[in-house]
Parts: C-alpha cells; structure tokens; sequence
C-alpha cells in the first residue's frame, strides 16, 4: 500500500468513526464519552468481522470439514477489542487515527469489561485453545454458561479479601449476538416412563420443570485470516417471563417467581479452583449448557447432512473439558436413542467415538462426585442412562477380569452412593489426556491406574500452551518489534521461529535493547502498583512475580515464609549484599476457602511490615495486587524477571502461567512438576532455577510417611524464628497466623513448606547471584524466550487435531 492509499483509508477510517459515534450516542465526537468511543469501535469492528463470520459458517455448513466443540464450564476469554483488531491488521491503523484525532487509544480499549467466565486456569486455556484454532484455521467451536456475574471481583481492604460482584453486562457487551431462534429447552425433575410405540420401547418425560438456553454467539476471529468461529454461551430464561393466571389471581410474587429461578442457572459462576462443593444448582448448570449445546450442534449436523445422524463421529468431535461437562456422553446418548430412535448399541458406538476428556487435576478434592439421589431427582432420564452405561461396562469388566470385586468396585462409575464424574467421562470417551507429561504419567500409573489397565490405548498426554498472540504480541508490543526487528516478522505463524533469537544470544547490542524492552515494561507495572497499591518500587530491583489462583498446594506460603526469612536476615545484617528484591503477589480465593484467605492477610501483613520499614533502604518490598484477571495478567507477565512457580511437586497438573513468563523472558524459579519439567527441557538446566522435593519423593512421603514437619523445625533456627512470627504479633498487634502455623506443625505440613524451604532459600540465593551478573542475566532470558516455542497453544491445539481427534 502506498502512503496516498493509507492516507485515504485513514480519512475513510476517521469519517465511519466519526458517524459510528453519533449513531451510538446522539453526540457528536467533541461530546461522546470514552465509553460511546469503545462503542463506537466495537460496532466498527464486529461490522467487519460479521461478513467473514456468516462465510465461515456458510462453509462449515457444508459439512465437509471435522468440526470439534469444547464443553467447557469455564470460558475466560478476557478484553476482545485488541485481540480483533490485531488479528484484523488494523491495529496500528486505528492506533494511528485515534492520535490524529486527538482520542485515547489505551483509554478507549480499558472501557471494555474483562469478562470473568472463568477461575483460573482451566478457563483460560479454552480461551488460549479457540484463538490457536482460528489463527490455525481450524473449525473449532466453545459451547458454555454466559454466566451474569463472572468471578467476583477481589477488593483488598485492611488486607483482607473483600469480594464484590462482578457486573460485567452493565454497559452491555457489543461482542456478542443473542440468537434466540436458536433456543433449546431443558427439562429437569419430573418422572420417566416406557410406552411401547409401534412396537418400540419408548421413554416419556413426563411433568418435568423446562426453562429455556438462549444462545449469545461470540465472534472468535482467526489471525489475518478469514477463519471466525464462535464462542456461543447460552443464558436460561424462563418459557414464559410471566406467570399470568398466578398474577390475575393476585399471586404477584409467584408470577415473577418461576423467572428468577430459571434465571438462576446461568447468574453465577461457583468460584471455586480445583475444588468440588456439590451444590444443586451447580449440577443444574453442567446440565443445562451440555444439553443446549448437544442439541444444537445435532440440529445443525442433520441439517447438513440430509436430515440423517450417518457419519456424525467422523465429523464431530466433542471435547469434554473436565469432568463438568461429563454429562455430553449420557446426554448424546439420551438424544441418539429417544429422539433419533437409534438402538444403545449404534448409539453408544457414535457417543465413544464423538467424545474425548481431558483431565487437569489429580487433586482429590477437584474430582466430581453427585450424589446418586441428587442425579436422579433432577436428572431421571440421564441417570437410568448412566445405570445402563456403568451395568453395562462392569459386565464387561467381568468378562476381562472374571472374579475381580475390588477392581469392580474402584472402577464403577457408581459407587458408594454417588455418580463418579472422571469414571463416566473416561468409559464415555475414546480419548483421555493430561495437560503435561509428568501429570498424564501421574493419570496412568495412579489416580486412573484402574481404568488405564482396561482401556491402555485411550491414553494421550498434551501439554498445554498458551496464546502467543495475546500473551507476548499484543501484551508485549516492544518485545515484539524487537524480535520483528531481528528476526523479522515470520514467527508470527511460527512460534518455534524464536529460537533465531539464540543467533543474538552474544550480542551486546542486542542485550542493551533487549534489557530497555523489559525494564520499560517493569516501569509500567511499577506505575501501577504507585497507582492503585500507593507502593514505590524500584524498577531496577528484581521483580520475582507470583500470580495465580491462592491454593495450598501452590504453596504462596512458601514465598511468604521466605520473605519473612529475607527480611530477618535484612534487620541482623542491613549491610547484606542482595540485589533488592520485590516480591509481587496476586490471586484470588475462593470465598469460603478460610485458609487461602489466611494467606492473603499473611502477605499483606508482611507486605506493611518490609515497606514501612525504612531500615532495609529499599532493598525489599512486598505488593499484593488486588483482583488479579486477564487484563492485569497481561501487565504483569511482561514485568517479571522471575515467575515463582512452586506447587507442591505432582499436584499442579501443567500450570501455564509459567508458560506466559517465559515467553516474556522471565527465568522460572520452579519444583519439578507440571510443565515446570518441560520447561527445563526447553531452555536447559542453566536457564531455570530449580529445587525442591520431586514428585516421587512427594508421592513416597504420602504413601509410606517417614516425614515429620516438627524435626525440620527443630532443628532450623531461621524456621523457628519466621513461625513464630507467624503468631507473636510481629505482623501487627494482635495479628495471629495460627491457622497457618498449626498447619504447619500440628498438622505435619502437608504441602511439604518446610520440607522445600531450606532448597526454596538456596534457590533463591541463586537468583540474586545470577542477577547480579547482568550478562548471564540477560543471556538466561533471551534464551527462555528464544526456547518457548513449544508453548504456543498452536502447537498443542496441533497435537489435539493429529493425536486426539485425528484430523489430519
Ligand atoms: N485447573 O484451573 C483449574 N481449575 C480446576 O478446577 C482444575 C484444574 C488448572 O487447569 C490448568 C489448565 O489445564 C492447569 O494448567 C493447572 O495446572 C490446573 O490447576
């Protein structure tokens, strides 16, 4: 394009805004506010995409390519509009426009609410793998909840964990497209009976409670491509909003009764991570979105397919993310048999080959069981299937392994009273995998060992990854034009392009700019942390980052132990030689989790005492970042010269956050578990600081015991001290951790804190020393970025097409 031709789709840019602005709010551009701006856009944007939307369809219509669809409880797409406009290559275009106009890029795009469909992890690697699949191409499509009010949003006040709701609708969300033509009904509670019609044996549903799924269909736009497939999120509505004959009869509460409990469904995500509490409604859920989303995509499929189910596993994959949507197997089996009229043998055959499961905890506490009445009562029809699934897969255990009442037992999908979700999803699919190779070993050889013995061949292991595109390009945009600069800008479609980085790998002129893009980036995030925690680091200090969800076994216990640790060694020698530090924390808790909460209190407790005292001279401080999402996330990641990554060695089953700081050249300091260990593979041992128990030891110490927390603090005077100033009002008047430390030592520390600590410290010593030579500092960096290639999403979403859904 030459410079009279973009000057002229600039004026064409500027004169469609211009109008946008005045047809969204009456204004014109002088009076609109920033929100009306991000409007403006948004419409702008969603008229370009919708054309390459409506194209997409149209071809996947045609029912020639495999289309896969995730189930997943949790979507955690995070802001849209930079992502669309990147991947629409019009980024620096409005960018540009916007400053010649005299508009606030940044502060138009901050308008945008993050939406918070998810906890954690899990959710957003759903959204990681639907913008790898349209970046690759590929049809691949999210069926979920379009939860009213996301995961709450954390206040931190007097240190403690506030939460407040999360009202991500209140402006609206111009992202999405409400397809109530496309509705489904589901039905709960009610009874079953069998009729015989025309000789078939048929089973009626009869005075059950039906509420209404509505579909909100999100666009998701490939990377410079003409790939957009959707996102669709269903919401539940009442059949009828109102309750007439109970109004006309002056039953006013019960005629808007019905409405707000179908409504129920879809208010609230349960804001749990890793853990199972069994509630009613969060039943109701799994349910609903697995029932509206088997539905459509069977409506769509006999559409293109002359009205017949023939052939609908070779075209259709349904991927079960976590057990949650575990109910697709029973459910794809339900509509086979009672509403296309296929036998259980034909229709069993279509539900294994469809399905396939990906596990992502071994936490015991995770793993879904419903009790059996529960299922019944509101499901009927689903739980007689379930019975048939499990009597049918024990009889033929029975046959395998005749006699065998123990392995009967452990691996029956009922039992005890509940329905074992992970047991229904693994005899309903063809495939089942773990997100990284240590966790897919731990899968087979323990917590699945059972079903591994009987279906060997269903095992796979993919190991996570993560959206290059949103987690260093358009996160990390002077990373990015640095690499473009030196490498040029083909890695886009080729993460493992990175490693023509190691060509710099010596270059001091490449060190020095690539040592400004990283401190540039830990000033802007110390700008935040001014802004909103009234905190002033020094962005030369080492930024050692951990941020995820506050669990126990990710062990932000052991880093604040630590802390506290650094911070004696500070006051009895304020001479020592350290590089400063600060130590930067964020995560939320789940609200009723009273320990989690505990530890929040611990690190901003510490996080008082290491910055108001003017004796360390700024060579320590402390920050806790409140309401840790996406958005922050991708102010933080770019920030970090180390990411934390320390959970209890075989617990935390991948992990991807590691992932997106080595992208962004952070070192990891991390245990030997997850994708941890693949991450050392990548960059080498001299790249990573690694330490800790391994998860066999872990595993050992659990099995056979042999370990006791009380000898280690016996004989370690630093831990002495640090415990007790857990509970002796060192951090604060009449602030007393004795949860914490009860856990530790009455409770033998089950994490293996105490265990880990004295390898956690030397660890950490190795980090300051390596620091302190800014070129193996530099060098280590460079090569984690170079080596991260294999942790694109494309690249596992690659491993899923070949490996799992075969599609070549
Ligand atoms: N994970 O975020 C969650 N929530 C759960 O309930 C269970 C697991 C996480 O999933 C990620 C994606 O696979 C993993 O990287 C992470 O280790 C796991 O905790």
């Amino acid at each position: 394009m030459n410079s009279s031709e973009r000057e002229n789709i600039k004026a064409a840019y500027k004169a469609t805004f211009t109008k946008k602005i005045e047809e969204v709010s009456g204004n014109c551009l002088a009076d609109a506010s920033l929100l009306k701006q991000y409007q403006a856009l948004a419409e702008m944007v969603m008229e370009s995409i919708t054309s390459q939307w409506a194209k997409t369809n149209t071809l996947y219509n045609k029912n020639e390519s495999k289309q896969v669809y995730f189930f997943s409880i949790e979507f955690l797409i995070g802001r849209l509009m930079k992502s669309y406009l990147s991947n629409l290559g019009v980024e620096e275009l409005v960018q540009e426009c916007s400053a010649e106009m005299g508009l606030d890029y940044e502060a138009i795009l901050a308008q945008e609410s993050d939406p918070g469909l998810g906890n954690g992890g899990l959710g957003r690697l759903m959204a990681c793998y639907l913008d790898s699949s349209s970046a690759m191409g590929m049809p691949a499509h999210g069926n979920g909840i379009r939860y009213k009010y996301g995961l709450f949003e954390q206040r931190i006040i007097n240190g403690e964990q506030i939460e407040v709701a999360d009202n991500w609708l209140k402006n609206g969300y111009p992202f999405e497209i409400r397809n109530p033509d496309k509705s489904v009904i589901i039905k709960y509670y009610g009874q079953i009976h069998s009729e015989n019609i025309n000789g078939n044996l048929t089973f009626v549903h009869e005075n059950y409670e039906a509420i209404m799924a509505v579909p909100y269909d999100i666009p998701i736009k490939g990377y410079r491509n003409e790939t957009v497939n959707s996102l669709r999120l269903w919401s539940a509505e009442p059949l009828e909003a109102f309750d007439l004959p109970s109004f006309n009869q002056g039953h006013f509460l019960n005629a808007v009764r019905h409405k707000s409990e179908a409504e129920a469904i879809s208010q609230i995500l349960y804001p749990n991570d890793n853990g199972f509490d069994g509630k009613l409604l969060r039943l109701k859920q799994e349910y609903f979105f697995v029932c509206a989303g088997i539905k459509r995509i069977i409506v769509d499929f006999k559409r293109s397919n002359n009205n017949s189910m023939d052939g609908f596993s070779d075209k259709i994959c349904i991927h079960i993310n976590d057990t949650h949507p575990a109910l697709c197997g029973p459910e794809l089996m339900r509509v086979l048999m009672d509403e296309e009229g296929l036998g259980w043998e034909e229709s069993w055959k279509i539900t294994v080959a469809a399905m396939s499961f990906t596990n992502h905890t071994v936490l015991p506490e995770a793993l879904e069981k419903w009790p059996v009445d529960m299922m019944k009562d509101l499901l009927p029809r689903i739980y007689m299937i379930i019975e048939e699934i499990n009597r049918r897969f024990l009889l033929d255990l029975d046959n395998e392994f005749p006699h065998d009442l123990d392995r009967n037992h452990s691996l029956s999908i009922i039992r005890d009273n509940y329905v074992h979700m992970a047991s229904l999803a693994i005899v309903s699919s063809h495939s089942i995998n773990g997100v990284a190779t240590l966790h897919s070993k731990i899968l087979r050889e323990e917590t699945f060992n059972g079903f591994y013995q009987v279906f060997p061949k269903r095992f796979y292991s993919v190991t996570n990854g993560v959206s290059p595109r949103r987690f260093l390009m358009n996160s990390n945009p002077e990373l990015k034009t640095l690499i473009n600069d030196s490498i040029g800008p083909d890695w886009d479609h080729n993460l493992f392009d990175l490693k023509k980085l190691l060509n710099y790998i010596n270059d001091p002129v490449f060190y020095q700019k690539f040592d400004a893009v990283k401190l540039s980036n830990k000033v802007r995030l110390a700008n935040y942390m001014a802004r909103y925690n009234n905190v002033t680091v020094d962005p030369n200090s080492i930024f050692d980052i951990q941020v995820k969800r506050i669990h126990e076994y990710k062990r932000q216990l052991l880093n604040a132990l630590h802390v506290l640790y650094l911070y004696n060694r500070l006051k009895e020698n304020p001479n020592l030689e350290m590089a400063p530090r600060t130590f930067i924390f964020a995560g939320k808790a789940a609200p009723g989790y009273y320990y989690a909460k505990e530890v929040i209190k611990l690190i901003t407790a510490i996080a008082e005492l290491v910055n108001n005292d003017p004796s360390l001279h700024d060579k320590l401080k402390v920050v806790f970042l409140a309401n840790f999402n996406v958005s922050l996330a991708e102010i933080i990641y770019p920030a970090a010269n180390i990411s934390e990554q320390i959970s209890t060695a075989g617990k935390e089953a991948s992990g991807t956050g590691n992932m997106k700081f080595m992208m962004n050249g952070a070192i990891t300091l991390g245990t030997m578990d997850g994708a941890n260990i693949e991450i050392l593979d990548a960059v080498g041992p001299s790249n990573i600081v690694s330490f800790g128990l391994s998860a066999d030891e872990v595993h050992h110490y659990q099995k056979y015991g042999g370990y006791r927390s009380i000898d280690i603090f016996e004989q370690d005077p630093r831990i002495q001290q640090v415990l007790h100033q857990l509970i002796d009002g060192t951090l604060g008047y009449g602030l007393s951790f004795q949860a914490i430390y009860d856990s530790l030592l009455l409770y033998n520390d089950g994490y293996f804190v105490l265990k880990d600590f004295n390898a956690y410290a030397d660890a950490q010593n190795q980090v300051d020393h390596l620091f302190r030579n800014p070129t193996i500092w530099t060098k280590m960096s460079i090569s984690n970025v170079a080596n991260s290639g294999i942790f694109s999403s494309d690249r596992s979403i690659a491993d899923y097409q070949r490996e799992i859904w075969k599609i070549i």
